[in-house]
């Protein structure tokens, strides 16, 4: 059965098979996690996102991991909160968690860390962020428990908390 944890850790540290990044569908860096993830990987990390010509928002791109912990980065663009229905942008979210994972399945990724997709500069609302992620993660991990662990990287102190109160739920 897979593991799902919290960590409140900057991820670009975290020991892990693989760690996602919420990018822009340039995937060329930016602010938040996406600056911290190239700042700690280098200018190689550039490099081979510009040759992958961009991505939509839903999907997921791999690269190697460089001068971060993790060996592999997914890439992938959550919604922005303000350009969409509350409904699309759902099912775009929910897109990201699920594409991220299906990669995972494919490349035989077992150790996954999953930041806080859209809730910063995109401004998703934290607390619905946080249930359907970690509804995607739960009903996706029943089906593949080939996954061994799912670590949500929380890294202000209200997704820490959504997280410990939504993962201590029963679904
Ligand atoms: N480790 C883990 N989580 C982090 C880190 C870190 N080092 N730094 C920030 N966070 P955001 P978005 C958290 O804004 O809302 C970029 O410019 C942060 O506290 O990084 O999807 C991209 O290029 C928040 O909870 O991503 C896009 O243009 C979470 O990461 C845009 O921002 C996500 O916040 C994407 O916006």
């Amino acid at each position: 059965m897979t593991r799902l944890t919290i960590s409140q850790d900057d991820i670009t540290t975290l020991s892990v098979d693989v760690i996602v990044n919420a990018a822009n569908s340039s995937l060329l860096g930016g602010g938040g996690v996406d600056g911290a993830i190239h700042r700690a990987a280098g200018p190689a990390l550039l490099e081979e996102c510009k040759t992958l010509g961009g991505c939509k928002t839903g999907e997921a791109k791999l690269t190697r991991g460089y001068g971060v912990r993790a060996p592999f980065i997914l890439h992938t663009v959550g919604p922005i909160w303000s350009e969409h229905s509350p409904e699309e942008a759902d099912r775009l979210l929910f897109n990201c968690y699920f594409n991220c994972l299906r990669i995972c399945m494919k490349e035989e990724l077992q150790v996954i860390a999953f930041p806080n997709i859209s809730t910063g500069i995109y401004g998703y609302p934290k607390p619905r962020a946080a249930k359907l992620c970690i509804e995607t993660v739960r009903d996706f991990c029943k089906n593949h428990p080939e996954i061994q662990e799912v670590i949500f990287c929380c890294f202000d102190p209200e997704n820490k908390n959504l997280y410990e109160e939504t993962l201590g739920m029963q679904v």
